[in-house]
């Protein structure tokens, strides 16, 4: 990326709280990170909530994943739009096939940045990540929202469809409200998610917890 390239992108992720980068990642890339995070899905035990759709600590048991969290080509791009070192915390596999849940609109965490790779195409109508653009900089009026509560915004000014190819990557605030409809095609939109929020989600993490035994 050249220097005037970056400038943009910062520019448009300080309006917008989001951006995407087209073919960031090589297709050959994309089916080894996919073989491999299919693999860890499977032994993985599945989440019992209504977030069974979402393998965490890929990182943590998979040093492939470790070092894409800590050293893949994301890290310097999103170092230049955050103006600071991105904190690893995880990487998570989004998987949503015909029955799974829908994450509705939410903000992950208070600080730090997040990065959603394709690893298939995504669209309207097989779930694809949907943002409001500038909603980073109105975090109290958003405060509320929660992943597991439904809430519309169908028709809000600032929605962001964001379809995607394989390869693409979306950056975005943790503050930048986003959510994910259901897949109403037959075959599974997986996404490889790189939180870097450090301790802030930890402490998101543990209400978790105590909200929910
Ligand atoms: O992949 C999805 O469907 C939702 C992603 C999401 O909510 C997140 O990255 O926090």
């Amino acid at each position: 990326m050249d220097k005037l390239e970056s400038v943009q992108l910062k520019e448009a992720f300080d309006r917008d709280g989001v951006v995407v980068i087209r073919n960031f990642i090589a297709q050959k890339q994309i089916d080894e990170i996919c073989e491999r995070a299919e693999i860890l899905t499977r032994r993985l035990p599945k989440r019992s909530d209504i977030f069974s759709n979402i393998t965490k600590g890929l990182d943590k048991i998979d040093d492939y994943f470790n070092d894409l969290l800590f050293k893949g080509p994301q890290v310097p791009v999103l170092e230049m739009l955050l103006g600071e070192k991105p904190e690893p915390t995880t990487a998570s596999i989004f998987t949503k096939d015909k029955y799974s849940q829908e994450v509705h609109p939410h903000s992950d965490a208070m600080k730090g940045g997040v990065v959603w790779l394709a690893i298939d195409a995504t669209n309207i109508g097989n779930g694809c990540l949907q943002f409001l653009k500038g909603s980073d900089q109105k975090k109290e009026e958003f405060a509320h929202l929660s992943a597991s509560e439904p809430t519309d915004f169908s028709s809000h000014p600032d929605r962001f469809e964001c379809t995607m190819s394989s390869g693409d990557i979306a950056f975005f605030r943790p503050t930048t409200v986003h959510w994910s409809g259901p897949n109403h095609e037959g075959s599974s939109r997986r996404g490889l998610n790189y939180f870097y929020v450090g301790d802030a989600f930890k402490g998101l993490e543990n209400r978790y917890r105590k909200e929910n035994g």
